[in-house]
């Protein structure tokens, strides 16, 4: 293995140490929602007894020195994926709602004929709101089609790309699947064409180190809590003309310079697209997750996390009927296969009564099973907190459940 001290770091998680059904804890969800590390539990915990003030609104001292976490975790943003300016870091509710807030922006930038390029592989959150955009405004839906092993077909988005497409949208890396995207010239290629990319980043922001001012990427959106951090927050970045030119998703206090019965005006970014009190204590322990996972280095955990994908899919290619989906060369360390002739959802259960935690059926991405043609499947996400040894114990565990559930 690399040098990499996973005992140290797994006393960071308490929740690891707990058991379930009376087993020591396996978790193997980490695509579903990463654990928390006790400095990102701290930094709610004093957030909440030391500071808590609305920000951006208070002179009073608590207000000043919750404005300034607040921002400070914005700057730890900024650096984190390289980004120009602080205030092409939006906070959002998550992914979700940072996709949203881009498509439904674009309501009023596109007209009927113009093409948004997806792909096959997206999750929901990734297709949904652009099947939205495309009803209202009359643009129409691309799609690049998966590959076997489930890399995107590059020859077919050479050809879907053309003067009409406005918006790529597509994911670094797939969340049923872990197959990683070839981003960088993606965007290239979109660029030539004149149209702009969001990169959907809440499966690799965790795993691959993003620079994204290198990938000269338009639109990138990501969830604190696949990052260590908590739920409910995410971040989404823009180019700042483009947020500039962005209409807001919401209205309401913050967001406006000054409000008439006549007209209304809106604030700088990042405020005008921060409508509302924000998640503050959320943001705060956002920055300590950054600070938390750049103390051991993306690269690092991407590098580990690799060799025990590599030890899980020889171990898992070993027991007879078993088919992984997405056996691509590149992907992060996500496992997600079915056992001939059994249920998903009964392996899943199986597993859960011997405390090994894996999600089960189509996660969120419908259109992926339906190209395996396939109800759903098994998924173990690994994380750089899980170890060989847990896998051994999944794998005989994985081997149990097969055989009481095919006699
Ligand atoms: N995927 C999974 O188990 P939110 O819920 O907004 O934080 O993230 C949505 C989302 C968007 N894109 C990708 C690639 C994702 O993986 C997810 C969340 C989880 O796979 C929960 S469905």
């Amino acid at each position: 293995m690399v040098d990499f001290n996973v005992t140290k770091i797994r006393e960071d998680f308490p929740i690891l140490k707990r058991t379930v059904n009376g087993r020591p804890l396996v978790y193997m969800d980490n695509a579903a929602t990463s654990q928390k590390p006790q400095a990102v539990i701290d930094a709610i915990a004093h957030y909440y007894a030391h500071t808590n003030a609305n920000i951006h609104r208070g002179v009073h001292a608590l207000s000043q020195e919750a404005t300034e976490a607040f921002e400070n975790a914005r700057r730890k943003v900024q650096s984190f994926f390289n980004i120009q300016a602080p205030e092409e870091v939006i906070f959002t509710a998550g992914t979700t709602q940072g996709i949203n807030t881009v498509a439904h922006g674009y309501r009023s930038i596109l007209d009927p004929g113009d093409e948004i390029i997806v792909s096959e592989a997206e999750h929901h959150a990734n297709i949904v709101p652009w099947q939205m955009l495309c009803d209202l405004v009359g643009t129409s839906l691309k799609v690049i089609p998966m590959t076997k092993d489930g890399p995107l077909d590059q020859e077919v988005y050479r050809q879907l790309l053309s003067e009409r497409t406005k918006i790529v949208v597509v994911n670094h890396v797939s969340n049923a699947l872990g197959t990683i995207n070839p981003i960088k010239d993606m965007i290239d290629r979109a660029h030539k064409v004149g149209a702009i990319v969001l990169i959907d980043g809440a499966q690799s922001s965790s795993h691959i180190p993003t620079d994204l001012r290198g990938l000269d990427v338009d639109f990138y959106v990501t969830s604190a809590h696949k990052m260590c951090g908590p739920t409910g927050v995410g971040m989404l970045y823009g180019k700042k003309h483009l947020l500039e030119a962005l209409p807001p998703y919401q209205g309401g206090g913050e967001m406006i310079k000054e409000v008439t019965f006549d007209a209304t005006t809106y604030a700088e970014l990042p405020h005008k697209l921060e409508a509302g009190t924000p998640n503050i204590a959320g943001v705060i322990a956002f920055g300590a997750a950054i600070d938390y996972l750049q103390n051991i280095g993306i690269a690092a955990i991407g590098r580990y996390e690799h060799e025990l994908l590599v030890y899980a899919t020889e171990a898992l290619k070993a027991i007879p009927g078993l088919t992984i989906y997405g056996d691509g060369p590149d992907k992060t360390a996500v496992l997600s296969f079915n056992v001939s002739g059994v249920h998903p959802y009964d392996i899943g259960t199986l597993l859960d009564q011997m405390g090994i935690a894996v999600r089960t059926g189509h996660h969120c991405a419908q259109p992926i099973m339906d190209f395996y043609q396939i109800p759903g499947t098994i998924r173990a996400s690994l994380a750089f907190y899980n170890t060989k040894e847990e896998i051994d114990i999944f794998i005989n565990g994985l081997k149990r459940a097969a055989s009481m559930l095919s006699t």
